[in-house]
């Protein structure tokens, strides 16, 4: 029983939370914005502006230098770090880092510098690619074509080819710019780089991050040969060992000790994705629960016992920390979708909440709006696509509570109709992330499903995640006894099914699919 410390470096924001496994209680839950603090970086939702839509980096910088801030700002407030037991967390999936050295060969972080400055001469690369990137599609059919076609894929390594997988990344960089990859000698996920810099060495990555890369074979947890050697040349002596996620990975360094006040030997537990961590967070590693993570992006996942994949394409199968297999379908357009018809429309929050619960009905009397407002990964559509479908006022954007409706039954739809190869139609949701908080877009969800939602009490199931891993690694606590205390649902968020509302949505999801058909996807 004891103190364990959970990290998650999302999209927009670097977050810690410290349990206590005693009293059950979470003690501290706090984090940095990239864009709000850390405005020297230039990237205000995280990623650096650039011209073509496709392409979306980071600085990895920005995530170091946040690590910095982070654990600065909580010891001057009085955390005593020396009471944590174990550490673990997250990154935003499929990002990667390139280093010029292997991080096990560099000397020992020095504590009167901070940490950026000592990261900055090593790296390879000076940008990060990140999910959200979508310039690599000729190299996603390379790679698919050197291995036979994109079934091989799927069949080794759980997804196909996609755009902001790392692999099709890596060949990429070494395509543009072969002598810097040449000069790279370790390439890291998000996920990796940071628990790395927490051990002051080279962190393995674990099996639910690496399996965002399409490069790791899912059937062995070993790095996939074939794929391997049709991603670039000599890549296998630049990854990091692949391992389970309950590996501990290596102690604290110095640096954090001597600068924060950590214990010397403080355990770290490998890393791994945003994702798989939620699935640990929301208390959701046994089958028969399914996820809704409403965030930046959208994400549905689930604990699955064996591999199996989806047909269309869209979704992929990644490590479940817990042991076994999750699978996960990512909706590009999450939040910016939702916050652009807010806008247009003019609705607050509340507003929205309201026009969805008070002013209209599931299935909007046939009004429907295509919700791609930028370049979409499931269905793929490389360029923004939004249309509008319904009465006069309606698609002349004129009805502001239909229009919120809309969004949220197209994009609750989708979800439904990539989500069918899973298996059976869940009956159980967890839901997670800012627009969850929503009752109206709960509603529509347990509308469309016709299942029971639920919420937790815990908000940012990711960080949890990685503190529940590491009390479970290195404390030994069952996840089962961590999910009762930590991963309870708030029953005042309950929200049940209407009565023969699920019916309504047969018309609506037939001209989805008509349209989604029409348009290749
Ligand atoms: C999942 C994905 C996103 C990121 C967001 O495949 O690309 O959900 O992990 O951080």
């Amino acid at each position: 029983m004891g103190l364990y410390l959970g990290l998650d470096s999302s999209t927009q924001s670097l977050s810690a939370m410290i349990i206590d496994t005693a009293s059950g209680r979470v003690v501290l839950d706090q984090s940095v914005n990239f864009g709000k603090n850390l405005p020297q970086y230039r990237a205000p939702s995280g990623f650096l502006p650039d011209e073509n839509p496709q392409l979306k980096h980071a600085d990895p910088l920005m995530w170091v230098d946040a690590l910095d801030l982070l654990l600065g700002q909580l010891k001057a407030s009085g955390t005593d770090f020396s009471t944590v037991e174990g550490i673990s967390g997250a990154g935003q999936q499929h990002g990667s880092v390139y280093l010029a050295q292997r991080l096990s060969d560099v000397p020992a972080w020095d504590p009167s510098r901070d940490l950026s400055s000592q990261i900055r001469p090593l790296l390879s690369r000076a940008t990060s690619p990140i999910w959200m990137d979508s310039s690599t599609s000729v190299e996603c059919r390379e790679i698919a074509e050197a291995v036979g076609g994109d079934a091989r894929v799927v069949t080794l390594s759980g997804s196909r080819a996609i755009e902001r997988f790392t692999g099709p990344q890596i060949r990429a960089f070494y395509k543009r710019s072969p002598d810097a990859y040449a000069n790279t000698r370790e390439i890291h996920l998000v996920s990796s780089f940071l628990a790395s810099l927490l051990i002051g060495g080279s962190a393995p990555i674990d099996h639910g991050d690496g399996a965002g890369m399409n490069l790791l074979e899912l059937a062995t947890g070993t790095w996939s040969r074939e794929l391997v050697a049709a991603t670039a040349p000599g890549l296998g002596e630049k990854l990091p060992p692949a391992v389970a996620s309950r590996t501990q990975v290596g102690e604290i360094s110095d640096y954090f000790v001597k600068k924060y006040g950590f214990k010397s030997g403080t355990p770290v537990v490998a890393f791994t994705g945003d994702n798989p961590s939620s699935l640990v967070g929301m208390g959701a590693t046994e089958p028969g629960t399914a996820v809704v993570s409403m965030g930046t992006s959208d994400t549905v996942f689930a604990a699955m016992r064996q591999p199996h994949t989806d047909p269309r394409g869209f979704g992929h199968v990644f490590g479940n920390p817990a042991g076994g297999f999750m699978c996960l379908i990512c909706f590009a357009n999450g939040s910016l979708a939702r916050e652009k018809v807010a806008e247009k429309t003019g609705l607050s929050w509340e507003a929205f909440e309201r026009a969805i619960l008070e002013e209209t009905q599931p299935g909007n009397q046939g009004n429907l709006l295509l919700p791609f407002f930028i370049p979409e990964m499931t269905p793929k559509l490389l360029a923004p696509k939004v249309e509008l479908f319904g009465s006069e006022r309606f698609v002349a954007w004129q009805e502001p509570a239909a229009l919120a409706r809309a969004i949220v039954e197209a994009q609750a739809l989708s979800m439904q109709r990539h989500s069918d190869w899973i298996g059976e139609q869940p009956k159980l949701i967890r839901v997670t992330g800012g627009a969850s908080k929503n009752r109206g877009i709960r509603q529509v969800l347990a509308d469309v499903f016709g299942a029971e939602i639920r919420a937790l009490s815990v908000g940012n199931s990711s960080a949890l995640g990685g503190a529940l891993r590491a009390a479970e690694a290195v404390g030994k606590v069952p996840f089962a006894s961590l999910y009762e205390a930590f991963a309870a649902t708030d029953a005042a968020s309950n929200v049940s099914p209407k009565s023969g509302a699920t019916a309504n949505y047969s018309e609506l999801r037939q001209k989805l699919t008509e349209r989604l058909v029409a348009l290749g996807a």
